[in-house]
């Protein structure tokens, strides 16, 4: 009994978060977390626009989209987006540009751009 109320929670909540983005945005959550970015590989459309739902599960970090000149932080308890139109086919890299320990210098993905 509990598990279908859970479900049903959820849907309502994902119904939700449809209505606040336009129908043509690709929404894509992010979580950053030491050393790594879930997921690291994300595949978009040339000319669609991209949401970025950040957020971190352990401290503070960064995303830095270079090629498009974009970034932003990465906080804990908070939701950061980052929206763009990718221009161009091809792959735009992304990694995190607040240092976070050890691993920072690793911490990257990649943004693949088809058309
Ligand atoms: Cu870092």
């Amino acid at each position: 009994m509990r598990k279908v109320i859970l479900v049903c929670g959820l849907a309502a909540v994902s119904q939700l978060a449809n209505v606040c983005h336009a129908a043509n945005e690709k929404v894509v959550a992010v979580t950053a977390s030491r050393f790594s970015y879930a997921p690291k590989v994300i595949n978009v459309k040339k000319g669609e626009t991209v949401v970025l739902k950040l957020t971190s599960a352990d401290k503070t970090h960064g995303i830095c989209l270079s090629e498009l000149n974009l970034r932003a932080d990465i906080k804990p308890g908070e939701a950061t987006e980052l929206r763009f139109v990718p221009q161009k086919t091809g792959t735009i890299h992304f990694y995190c540009d607040v240092f976070c320990g050890p691993g920072h210098d690793d911490m990257n993905g990649v943004i693949n751009v088809t058309d």
